[in-house]
């Protein structure tokens, strides 16, 4: 057993897991006569230890079983070359994780090599014209694909600075032909208990889903990365396919995706359906506004610990503000 020291910038978990699935989460133990010690060796306490199996894949290494590797390096977006601050070491991006199908703790990267990405089927259904399943090599090699550098802020206050390949979240769109009625994009996870032990947590809502309207979707800065470093997506950081919306939090940028739904109806966010009031529907980064048990003002920087302010739409506020304007949730769009 290789023990891990918890760096400055890592909260522990027990200040950042929801109240609510501690409380529940207690209450179901004690249902099934476990209590805390049951609890601990169940590992909650797992986000320090690691398993002493060698693995032949490391983080930073090239990506395991992906037959889309050939696709990378793809050319840098020179509209999204210079984040403003240093890029994060590839090795500290791809071990310090948060994929709650692997675990609640931040070393799933080992787990996470159980994540079968092939075949991968990605089905885009809803108010659309154009409904179709299709494998994700096949909707990969159909996009025209970038690298662009995207600042990337967590709710729970530490960011990172990474280099994302893929394509924008508007192509997948336009390939879905949506209906003059559609107003929100859903977009879901893989479900599958035997491959991700996470989900055999009967007090989280799986699978996990996120929610866009379609002009957030539509809005250039959306993104769909399928490879990170100049290589495909590792599975920790959700392989094949996962969205990014940089003046979101973290939370909204949902891994592994399996299904983009169009609908009239608002989506419930995996995180919203547990704790509305800490994780709701708009998430968009303020520094202003405080999530109800910690400020938002500063971030740590996950590489060197350094505390620094945190932007407004982290930063990108020249591209989205403006699809907020009519919009009155009040502090609501920030949480
Ligand atoms: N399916 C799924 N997507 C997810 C999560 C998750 O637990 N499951 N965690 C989210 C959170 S809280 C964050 S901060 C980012 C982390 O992305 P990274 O591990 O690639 O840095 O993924 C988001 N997407
Ligand atoms: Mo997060």
């Amino acid at each position: 057993m290789r023990i891990i020291r918890r760096r400055s910038w890592e909260l522990p978990e027990r200040a950042v897991t929801p109240e609510a699935v501690w409380r529940d989460r207690r209450a179901v133990l004690k249902g099934l006569g476990l209590g805390m010690a049951g609890a601990v060796a169940g590992g909650l306490g797992g986000g320090l230890l690691m398993p002493g199996r060698a693995f032949a894949y490391q983080p930073g290494d090239p990506t395991p079983d992906t037959p889309w590797g050939d696709l990378y390096p793809v050319k840098t977006n020179p509209a999204y070359a210079d984040p403003g601050r240093p890029v994060t070491v590839e090795k500290t991006a791809s071990s310090y994780n948060n994929f709650y199908e692997f675990g609640t703790h931040k070393r799933i990267w080992p787990d996470a090599q159980k994540l079968k990405v092939q075949p991968w089927a990605v089905t885009i259904d809803g108010m659309v014209d154009a409904p179709q399943t299709l494998d994700a090599d096949a909707l990969i090699r159909r996009m025209a694909l970038e690298e662009r550098i995207y600042r990337f802020r967590c709710v729970e206050a530490w960011s990172m600075v990474v280099p994302w390949s893929g394509f924008p979240l508007a192509d997948l769109v336009k390939l879905a032909q949506p209906k003059a009625g559609a107003k929100y994009l859903r977009m879901e996870t893989f479900e599958d208990r035997e491959m991700a032990h996470g989900q055999r947590s009967i007090w989280l809502p799986w699978p996990y889903v996120e929610g866009l309207t379609m002009a957030e979707a539509t809005n250039d800065l959306a993104f769909i990365a399928t490879g990170i470093y100049g290589k495909p997506l590792p599975r920790q950081h959700g392989a094949p396919l996962r969205l990014v919306v940089p003046w979101k939090y973290g939370f909204k940028s949902i891994k592994s995706i399996v299904r983009f739904t169009f609908t009239d109806e608002r989506p419930v966010s995996f995180w919203e359906q547990l704790q509305d009031q800490e994780y709701g529907f708009w998430a968009n980064v303020n520094p202003e506004v405080s999530h109800p048990r910690w400020s938002q003002a500063r971030e740590q920087v996950i590489d060197t610990g350094e505390e620094i302010p945190t932007l407004k739409w982290n930063g990108y506020g020249d591209q989205v503000a403006g699809l907020y304007t009519d919009i009155r949730d009040g502090d609501r769009l920030f949480r």
